[in-house]
């Protein structure tokens, strides 16, 4: 069905619809948000949660009194609509404070204080029911070479994933950090730039299973990259904890269209790889309604986030169910790539005794046989077009 419902584990950060459209070269074109009216309007769309920025619940600087009036009306609204919270993250960008970055500042003081921002609102998202805590650090970078020293920075984003994971595990609490990757802007270079730079990282931490990925379509595609080949490897490797959907169009700026708005092509294999995959964690999308929108374009444009999720999700079932593609996934040798190279138990010395595998392989006409890839991928387009 098209119609958005809990099950299909749709969020939003509150920071998505809530941007009042500031852009570097514009002032602000939508009165703030209050989170209660997301909540309740999100839900009334057939979302399954809202996630956020301390800072986005709590204004920065507010008094501890202010503080747990802001957290009490944002709790009475989950309870009345049933919304979930299953994802916070920290703000360390927004504030000048972390102008030359958080867990990597040069300043120590400042690293010090993100720390227990941080800290702080991991105690509230556990209090929330969230699972997860995403890290993206948008300010952990540099614009030029001697301002960095990354290696040295690499120590301190270790030590404060370390000390995080050492205090999430003391606590007892079920939560999984999930590290966002992102090429640049606001800074110049930022560390971790991509999902790839992420999964190594995490190897390098004390607590390794605890921390994952949470990677984004646009980040991707500001370096690039193709993002279904990224969330296949995060996958691969167990480390898909979260994922932030939106749309780009190409090396550019982080443009966070709607879901399905950008490169739509993508966007199909990205659907048709996370349901194939049983990834079952939520579907979150990280998406700025343009700022030529009103509020009532703001809804819109959540609505067909889902919608565009829905509708993607019914075109590659389609296409995984079509018996012409099956014949043409074996046609383009998708059941042999699924075998293993070698026999089972099959050694070294079987491989070099076997004369087919090299004296007597012919590589021309091995080479002459084609791929036929491009039906396979015609059959694809077709679907998606809703031609067949
Ligand atoms: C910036 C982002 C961030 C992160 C968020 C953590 C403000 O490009 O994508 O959104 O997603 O900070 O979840
Ligand atoms: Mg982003
Ligand atoms: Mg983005
Ligand atoms: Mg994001």
């Amino acid at each position: 069905s098209l119609t958005p419902a809990p099950e299909h584990k749709f969020t939003f950060g509150l920071w998505t619809v809530g941007w009042q459209g500031r852009d570097p070269f514009g002032d602000a074109t939508r009165p703030a948000l209050d989170p209660v009216e997301t909540v309740t309007r999100l839900a009334e769309l057939g979302a399954y949660g809202v996630t956020f920025h301390d800072d986005d619940l709590i204004p920065f600087g507010s008094t501890d009194a202010e503080r747990e009036g802001h957290i009490k009306r944002f709790r009475q609204a989950l309870d009345a609509t049933g919304m979930t919270v299953p994802m916070a993250t920290t703000n360390l960008f927004t504030h000048p404070v972390f102008k030359d970055g958080a867990f990597t500042a040069n300043d120590r003081d400042v690293r010090r204080f993100a720390l227990r921002k941080t800290l702080r609102n991991i105690d509230l998202a556990v209090e929330l029911g969230a699972t997860t805590y995403v890290a993206w650090g948008g300010r952990e970078g540099a614009e030029s070479g001697a301002a960095k020293d990354v290696r040295v920075a690499l120590d301190r984003m270790k030590e404060a994933f370390d000390l995080l994971g050492a205090y999430v595990t003391e606590q007892g609490y079920d939560l999984r950090f999930a590290v966002e990757p992102k090429p640049n802007e606001p800074r110049g270079d930022i560390l971790l730039p991509t999902v790839g730079h992420a999964l190594a990282f995490i190897n390098a931490l004390e607590r390794p299973d605890i921390v994952g990925v949470n990677p984004e379509v646009g980040h991707e595609q500001m370096a690039g990259l193709n993002f279904p080949h990224g969330i296949a490897q995060a996958l691969w490797h167990g480390k898909l904890f979260h994922i932030d959907l939106n749309g780009q169009t190409g090396i550019k700026y982080d443009q966070d269209l709607r879901f399905g708005a950008g490169d739509l092509r993508s966007a199909f294999w990205l659907v048709d790889l996370l349901e194939s995959a049983g990834y079952d964690g939520p579907r979150h999308f990280d998406f700025k309604p343009p700022r030529t929108e009103d509020i009532g374009g703001v809804w819109a444009s959540a609505a067909g986030c889902m919608r565009n999720y829905l509708l993607l999700k019914e075109r590659t079932a389609a296409f995984r169910s079509d018996p012409e593609v099956l014949e043409a996934l074996r046609a383009s040798r998708l059941d042999d790539l699924a075998r293993p190279t070698l026999a089972e138990g099959e050694t070294v010395a079987a491989l070099l005794a076997d004369r087919s595998a090299y004296e007597d392989f012919d590589p021309d006409a091995v080479a002459a046989r084609g791929m036929a890839f491009e039906h396979l991928d015609q059959l694809a387009m077709d679907h998606l077009l809703g031609a067949r």
